[in-house]
C-alpha cells in the first residue's frame, strides 16, 4: 500500500511527488517547488502524514526548490545527489542508496545526462520510478547546460530506466503538454528520441538541434538551488499572515480555528453570510457578527472596513469559504474562514447569541 499524489506547479510545469506509507504515516516529497510549499504542506497535514525527507532529482534550473522551506516549516530533512554540488543537505545520495519512509523505500539510481548529478528514484517494488529531467514523456531533458551530456543521458536511459520492468510507471519532473505519466514499455517503444532502434548518434544529433531558449529563471534558480532553496534573506514565515494564527487548506482557503478566533475577535470584523432566517434561527449567531447573506456580499462589500481583518462565518464553513474568495477578489487582504462554521463553534461550546438550546 502506498499513499501517492502528483502535484503540479503551473509556473514551471514541474511535478512534485508525495509518497507516504499508510501504516506509519511517514512520507517523502520528490522535487518540491518553493512557491507551492504552503499548498503541499496543507495536503501533507490533511492526509495526516509526517514529512521525513524532501528529495531532489537534480539541481533545477527553472524553479527554486522548496526543500529548505519544508525543513524550516515541517522539520523534514534534505537529501540530494552528492554529485550535484549543493550545500545545505542533510544527506548526500549516491547510486544504490535507499531512502526509507515507514516500511517503504525508494532506490537511488544515478542517471546523469540532463545534469551530471541527476538521480532517478525507483520505488521498492519497481512499480514506479521518478525520472526527474532524464526521461520525459515521449521526450527527454535537455543536455545543453549544467554539465549536460547527450552521451551520458543515452547510457542512463538505456541502462537504468529501460531495464526496469516494462509495466513500471514513469513519472517525470516536467511535462510541458500536461501529460502526467508513462511506462517503461511505452517509452521503450515510442520515445521519439530514445526508443525503438534509435542509436546513440541519432540521439546526440537530435539533442544538438533542440534549439531551446534557456529557462527564464535560470539565474535565480541555480544559485538558490545550490543552497537547497534557501533565499538570500532567509525568512521561513515570509508571506504568512501575521494578524492571527491561521491554517491554509489544500483547497486554497485561509481558515481560523474557533479558539484562535476568540483570541482576535475584538479586533476583527465577523461577517455572517447565512440567510436572515438562519441568522435569527435556532443555531444562533456569534455576538458582534454582521449579517450579509452570501448572495449580497459583492454588492455590499463597501460596508466592510478594509483596514481591519475580516472573518466570514456560515452554518458549516462552506458558504463562508466562498465569501473569503469573494472578499479577496474585492481587495480585502486579511480574510479568513471560521473553520467548521456555527456548527463547530457550538459543538466546541463557544458562546452563542440568540438561538435555542
Ligand atoms: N521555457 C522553460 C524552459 C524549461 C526548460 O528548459 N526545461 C528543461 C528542464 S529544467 C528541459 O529539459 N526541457 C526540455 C524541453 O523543453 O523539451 C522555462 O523558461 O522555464
Ligand atoms: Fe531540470
Amino acid at each position: 500500500m502506498l499513499i501517492f499524489r502528483q502535484l503540479f506547479d503551473p509556473q514551471s510545469s514541474t511535478y512534485s511527488y508525495l509518497l507516504g506509507d499508510p501504516a506509519s504515516r511517514e512520507a517523502l516529497l520528490i522535487d518540491p517547488v518553493f512557491e507551492q510549499v504552503r499548498r503541499d504542506a496543507a495536503l501533507i497535514h490533511e492526509l495526516g502524514l509526517r514529512l521525513l525527507w524532501t528529495l531532489e532529482t537534480h539541481v533545477h534550473a527553472d524553479h527554486v526548490t522548496g526543500a529548505w522551506m519544508f525543513k524550516k516549516r515541517s522539520g523534514s530533512s534534505i537529501a540530494l545527489a552528492e554529485t550535484g554540488g549543493a550545500a545545505g543537505a542533510d544527506r548526500l545520495l549516491n547510486h544504490g542508496d535507499t531512502v526509507e519512509f515507514g516500511k517503504r523505500f525508494v532506490e537511488v539510481r544515478a542517471t546523469p545526462g540532463h545534469t551530471s548529478g541527476c538521480l532517478t528514484f525507483v520505488l521498492d517494488d519497481q512499480s514506479m520510478a521518478f525520472t526527474g529531467d532524464c526521461l520525459l514523456i515521449r521526450g527527454s531533458g535537455r543536455t545543453d547546460f549544467q554539465q549536460g551530456s547527450a552521451h551520458s543521458m543515452y547510457l542512463s536511459v538505456r541502462s537504468q530506466i529501460f531495464t526496469l520492468p516494462s509495466s513500471c510507471l514513469l513519472y517525470p519532473a516536467h511535462d510541458y503538454r500536461g501529460l502526467t505519466v508513462t511506462s517503461v514499455e511505452e517509452e521503450r517503444r515510442f520515445n521519439p528520441r530514445l526508443g525503438g532502434d534509435i542509436g546513440e548518434q541519432d540521439f546526440t544529433g537530435y539533442m544538438k538541434n533542440l534549439g531551446l531558449a534557456h529557462p527564464k529563471q535560470i539565474d535565480v534558480a541555480v544559485p538558490a538551488n545550490l543552497k537547497c532553496g534557501q533565499p538570500e534573506v532567509a525568512q521561513a514565515d515570509a508571506g504568512e499572515p501575521a494578524w492571527a494564527n491561521l491554517t491554509y487548506t489544500f483547497g486554497g482557503i485561509w481558515e481560523i480555528q474557533p479558539q484562535a478566533f476568540e483570541e482576535i475577535a475584538a479586533g476583527a470584523q465577523l461577517i455572517d453570510v447565512r440567510e436572515p432566517n438562519e441568522f435569527n434561527g435556532p443555531i444562533g449567531r456569534i455576538a458582534g457578527s454582521k449579517l450579509i447573506p452570501l448572495g449580497e456580499l459583492v454588492a455590499r462589500a463597501a460596508e466592510i472596513a478594509k483596514d481591519r481583518p475580516v472573518v466570514a462565518v456560515c452554518r458549516s464553513g462552506a458558504r463562508s469559504a466562498q465569501a473569503v474568495v469573494i472578499l479577496q477578489k474585492a481587495g480585502f487582504t486579511d480574510v479568513a474562514n471560521l473553520a467548521g462554521g456555527m456548527l463547530r463553534w457550538r459543538a466546541e461550546g463557544h458562546s452563542i447569541e440568540g438561538g435555542r438550546g
